[in-house]
């Protein structure tokens, strides 16, 4: 269950922007013009990587009008029409994040789609005999069922994982959801690898980029239309470990989730990991949408005027306590948590209690999974205010600085975090 990346997306990103910045692009359904404006826009006016707002007077505590399952506030934290883990939920839990926790990020509100009349649509001119928008290549959920099947567990993270903390702790606020380490899960994901049914739909040679959309309502930020949420993927990463997952920890993928099916995009930020997955185009022309172009990517002071590509996700590591925890001062007690990487498997965890980093102990069994879990022991000497920190180094040698790189949009939060602690 490697994770380690396998497709050079920095080249392709490379490669891509200047195609995109010498007008080589497909019609990303927004002109350059309209995107080039909305990025900055979105840079400048502390804009939202949240969704519209929704009016949440007449709601009951604990239900999202956009977000169908409970939102217990032992587990879960409202986030604007979001919800994000609540650390302390996963002590004592296993590998995976229960699909009553898991994090869920909605541009607009989850769709309530019937599997029965759902349709995946394969559309392009990489498919055998071009196919089009109207006139696709279809399967339907029994069909994709009917398909070998494999099970992999998968990590989905959104960018902005960890946003608050370039505001708290660095003094460089940026837009956005302000997640603390809570917009991140693993999950075993069931269903049929994306290389299977794009050969069974007569994929091409020439094909360069796959896009799947989602069939959640059309996005509408800063007065711009950007229609459905959609992200292109290069060929290399679709044909490589890509999902069309139908189950999330042995049970249907809930509403929440993507049911009927999403894409699961190992290793690579949350928003290419399309939900509620409805229409695929297959191209062999360069695809964009407003998801690689204007957002989820690295603008800011000092970076390339296109933004860098912001698709591999960063390293961190999060405390499995409440934030601001409260323990027994002159109790030895165990620290838990969790490490990871987009880039591969974590080889190392150190923890820093107040008297310098030791190594903490892994979870043998986690070794070359997607996160790591890790333990240490502790006896706050005090009563009074302390601060834990963690960090970690995957196998690629990537590391935690103290300080994050800042960006616009406040992606890819690296930072060690200072996780506060009150001992009584
Ligand atoms: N169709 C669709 N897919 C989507 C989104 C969305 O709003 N619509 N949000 C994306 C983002 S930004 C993230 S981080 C992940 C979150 O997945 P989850 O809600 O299952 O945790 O889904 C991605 N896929
Ligand atoms: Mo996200």
């Amino acid at each position: 269950m490697s994770t380690v990346v396998s497709y050079d997306e920095a080249d392709h990103d490379a490669h891509r922007a200047r195609q995109w910045l010498s007008g080589q692009a497909r019609d990303p359904g927004v002109s350059r013009a309209e995107l080039i404006a909305l990025g900055t826009a979105m840079s400048a006016l502390a804009a939202d990587d949240g969704r519209e707002p929704v009016a949440l007077a007449a709601e009951p505590v604990g239900v999202d009008p956009g977000i169908v399952k409970p939102l217990d506030p032992a587990l879960l934290t409202p986030r604007d029409g979001n919800a994000e883990m609540r650390w302390e939920a996963m002590a004592g839990q296993g590998y995976v994040v229960p699909n009553d926790r898991f994090f869920v990020r909605n541009h607009t509100h989850t769709p309530r789609l019937d599997a029965d009349t759902w349709r995946l649509r394969l559309y392009g001119d990489g498919l055998r005999d071009a196919p089009t928008r109207d006139a696709p290549v279809e399967f339907g959920y029994a069909d994709l069922r009917a398909l070998p099947a494999v099970e992999l567990p998968a990590l989905v993270e959104c960018a902005g994982n960890g946003r608050h903390f370039f505001a708290s702790q660095q003094d460089t606020p940026a837009a956005g959801v302000p997640w603390r380490l809570g917009g991140v899960g693993v999950a075993r994901w069931r269903g049929v690898p994306l290389a299977t049914v794009l050969r069974h739909a007569g994929l091409t040679a020439d094909a360069v980029d796959v896009m799947p959309e989602g069939l959640d309502p059309p996005y509408v930020t800063g007065g711009v239309d950007l229609g459905r949420v959609r992200r292109p993927l290069p060929i290399g990463k679709a044909l490589d470990d890509v999902l069309l997952a139908y189950e999330m920890n042995g049970a249907p993928l809930p509403a929440d989730h993507g049911f009927p099916v999403r894409v699961v995009v190992p290793g690579w930020i949350g928003i290419s990991s399309v939900k509620w997955v409805g229409a695929i185009e297959v191209s062999t022309a360069p695809l964009f949408s407003p998801w690689n172009t204007s957002l989820y990517r690295m603008f800011g002071p000092g970076r390339p005027t296109d933004g860098g590509p912001a698709d591999t996700q960063s390293v961190k590591s999060a405390f499995e306590l409440p934030w601001d925890a409260r323990l027994t001062a002159g109790v030895e007690t165990t620290l838990t948590g969790r490490s990871w990487s987009g880039a591969g498997p974590i080889d190392r965890v150190e923890v820093d209690t107040g008297d310098g980093w030791q190594p903490a102990t892994l979870v043998g069994a986690d070794r070359d999974g997607p996160w790591q879990r890790w333990s240490t022991r502790w006896c706050p000497p005090t009563a009074g205010r302390w601060t834990l920190r963690a960090r970690a180094v995957d196998v690629t040698g990537r590391g935690q600085p103290d300080r994050a790189p800042c960006n616009d949009l406040g992606y890819l939060f690296d930072g060690v975090v200072r996780h506060p602690v009150t001992a009584v």
